[in-house]
């Protein structure tokens, strides 16, 4: 079995958007690309089917964190691995933990070894180190894993971004030397990424992305983005890292974003997304289509008999009104949370191959710029 591979199809002239192909073990991955989030091994209200048939996800997520709290390493080793317990065919990403440990988990304490924090299901405690977290993301089977990073709070300190980045690149070198001293587990090829960090300083950025670019991964992250500074520092740190990490390889912007977010960053050239925001807004009744955001819960739509969003190619989104959805919404009936979770999911992976095929066209830049005026559209 055989190491990532990243061919890149085609470059954009008037923007640093690319088109290329990710092959794993587990099959190919056109990007860029939209990766659904299946925090504790589903992605929340879809089933595995209508992620490959409504959705066409081509990678689902996974967390470390939840995975390893419940259902734990024992069930899913016996399983033999997350593919097998969940019956996901195609390639897995998982997130080391580096992050839902400071977003999830109670009180925890952040040392040279690692972090130490309480459970956010039973309060029991437990240590995360960089060995560990390998360890139980080699566990969990994950065709992509993730380095153990600290992801420092949007807004910090030159003294702490500096201090935590240091830390984060110390973690780094534990990571892989642990990942090469230990085998595959489950006969395919497992690859590990590093994650940048540096917060909002371009040279501690700098700094990173220079020090990730030496380990001469299959791919690179970037993270400590779209935790709380303004849109247009995301942007610019975006671009700034985009600049400074390999062209031939894949890149990844950890839990970004919005629609115009993803589009914004494609055109930076970065090829990998994740965010709950698809599921999470969608069990919330806040749908995303190819005009606009729409509220559904709203009365506006109680006699609207159009479909959901006749702009997409899935069945599911033609097939059901607004008038229905909202009216799921209303009674609380569970089907809402499948039909807006399904409908946002398969939003998001029309857009990047939308534009997937815009950059290929070489028009990019042009479709863009009209395109996310209209997703912005309050409906
Ligand atoms: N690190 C990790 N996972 C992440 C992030 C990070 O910085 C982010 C920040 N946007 C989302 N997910 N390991």
């Amino acid at each position: 079995m055989a190491q990532l591979h990243f061919q890149l199809q085609h470059t954009d002239k008037d923007s640093s958007a690319r088109a290329g192909m990710i092959t794993t073990d587990h099959g190919t991955i056109q990007t860029p690309i939209f990766m659904p989030v299946g925090t504790a091994g589903s992605v929340k209200a879809v089933t595995q089917a209508q992620l490959e048939n409504e959705v066409k996800a081509q990678i689902i997520l996974g967390n470390t964190y939840h995975l390893y709290l419940r259902p734990g390493l024992e069930v899913l080793e016996k399983a033999g691995g997350l593919h097998q317990f969940n019956q996901w065919k195609h390639p897995v990403l998982t997130d080391s933990g580096g992050f839902q440990v400071f977003s999830l988990a109670g009180t925890r304490k952040i040392k040279e070894e690692g972090v130490t924090f309480a459970s956010h299901i039973d309060g029991s405690k437990h240590l995360f180190t960089p060995e560990r977290v390998m360890d139980i993301q080699r566990s969990i089977g994950g065709d992509i894993i993730m380095a153990f990073d600290e992801c420092p709070p949007g807004g910090s300190e030159y003294e702490y971004a500096r201090k935590s980045l240091d830390l984060t690149h110390r973690w780094l070198d534990r990571c892989f030397t642990q990942f090469n001293q230990t085998p595959d587990k489950y006969g395919y090829t497992q690859n590990l990424f590093p994650i940048v960090q540096g917060a909002t300083y371009k040279d501690l950025r700098k700094e990173s992305c220079e020090y990730v670019s030496e380990k001469n991964a299959p791919g690179n992250a970037i993270g400590g983005l779209s935790v709380g500074e303004p849109e247009d520092k995301m942007y610019e740190i975006c671009d700034w890292c985009c600049q400074h990490l390999p062209k031939e390889k894949p890149r990844y912007l950890m839990g970004v974003g919005t629609p115009w977010n993803i589009l914004e960053c494609i055109g930076m050239g970065i090829d990998m997304f994740d965010c709950v925001m698809p599921t999470r807004n969608g069990r919330n009744a806040m749908l995303f289509t190819t005009e606009g955001v729409i509220n559904i819960d709203n009365k506006k739509w109680e006699f609207d008999y159009s479909p959901i969003d006749a702009g997409l190619p899935n069945p599911m989104s033609h097939l059901y009104s607004k008038a229905y959805l909202r009216h799921l919404f209303k009674s609380g009936e569970l089907l809402a949370l499948t039909i807006a979770s399904v409908h946002n999911l398969a939003f998001y992976l029309w857009l990047v191959g939308e534009a997937r095929k815009q950059i290929i066209a070489g028009t990019y830049n042009a479709w863009k710029n009209q395109m996310i005026v209209k997703l912005k559209n309050r409906l």
